[in-house]
């Protein structure tokens, strides 16, 4: 395949789409399709089936159909179904801020780093609070790394400190502090009644009240985690979903730069 297709997007060859109305694509375009699955806390049967075709109506989903049921447990049926999503979404009027840094290459950050720093740069990262989660740390900055992205640990130019999780915040920094870190990394998986804003808050404040805070690049990410968010916590960078140690890596040696860090 040329290089040519590969860049091509649907709107460049199906005349039918509105980017300011874009809705599911099945197998036509516009068609809406979309498959979800749920679980409703009725005994499974006929009633169940008729029950889950009038929620799938009430979401704005036509034609609902149910593919697969099956009880779950006395009193519980569980779901797939399809249906055509009647609602769009204006996507030409979409603005999200995002981490805007030129996105190295493993050996390209180590070169870099060689360039401007001329010695390693060192980071130190954790799970902290009560986030006992360390898939995602570790998927960032273990020496094997994660979907095919060495993680922090595998840099020649980079001294990665995993400390795992459920660290506390105070912990965190100290370790920061006596490893002369240039960034501090969090992950933090865990949102239920927000506790990850309270938890990235306190870092923050932390490191103010220790006026560490302009010392050290401080980045967090995960699941649930934006930039925007991020950034009105106090942090310089946060990164969600499919990010990567080239991501945040590239970030922080290029904020350093910016910074004047040495
Ligand atoms: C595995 C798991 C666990 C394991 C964790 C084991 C371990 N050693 O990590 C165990 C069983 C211990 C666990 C416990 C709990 N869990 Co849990 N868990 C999961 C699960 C199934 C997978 C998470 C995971 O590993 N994802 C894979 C990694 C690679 O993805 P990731 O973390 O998003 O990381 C990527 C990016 O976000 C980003 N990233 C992440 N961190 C960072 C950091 C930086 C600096 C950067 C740059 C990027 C970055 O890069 C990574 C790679 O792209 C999820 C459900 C799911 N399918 O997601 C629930 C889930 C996260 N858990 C959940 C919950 C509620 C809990 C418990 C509270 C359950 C309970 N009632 O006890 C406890 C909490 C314990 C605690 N104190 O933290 C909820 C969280 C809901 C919410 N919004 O808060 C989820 C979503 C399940 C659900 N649907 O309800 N869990």
């Amino acid at each position: 395949m040329s290089e040519g297709l590969y860049s091509m997007e649907a709107k460049d060859f199906d005349k039918t789409l509105d980017l300011t109305k874009i809705k599911p694509y099945g197998d036509t375009m516009n068609d809406g399709k979309v498959q979800l699955s749920f679980t409703l806390p009725v005994p499974c049967g006929a009633e169940a089936v008729e029950a889950a075709k009038q929620l799938l109506k009430e979401m704005g989903l036509n034609n609902p159909s149910v593919v697969y049921y099956k009880e779950l447990t006395p009193g519980f049926t569980f779901f797939n179904c399809y249906g055509s999503c009647t609602h769009t979404v204006n996507y030409s009027s979409i603005y999200v801020p995002k981490v805007e840094s030129n996105v190295l290459s493993m050996p390209d950050t180590d070169e870099y780093i060689r360039q401007h720093f001329g010695r390693k740069i060192v980071i130190v990262g954790a799970s902290t609070g009560t986030d006992a989660h360390t898939v995602g740390i570790d998927a960032i900055m273990n020496m094997k790394g994660y979907a095919g992205h060495y993680g922090l640990e595998r840099y020649d130019m980079i001294e990665a400190y995993n400390l795992g999780s459920q660290v506390p915040n105070e912990d965190f920094i100290a370790k920061g502090v006596e490893l002369h870190a240039d960034a501090l990394i969090i992950s933090q998986t865990v949102t239920q009644k927000d506790v990850h804003i309270k938890n990235l808050t306190n870092v923050i404040e932390l490191m103010e009240a220790e006026g560490l805070r302009d010392k050290m690049i401080c980045c967090c990410g995960g699941a649930r985690i934006t930039h925007e968010l991020a950034q009105e916590l106090g942090f310089d960078a946060g990164f969600g979903m499919n990010t990567y140690a080239d991501d945040v890596a590239s970030f922080i040696v290029q904020e350093m730069d910016k910074r004047g860090m040495k």
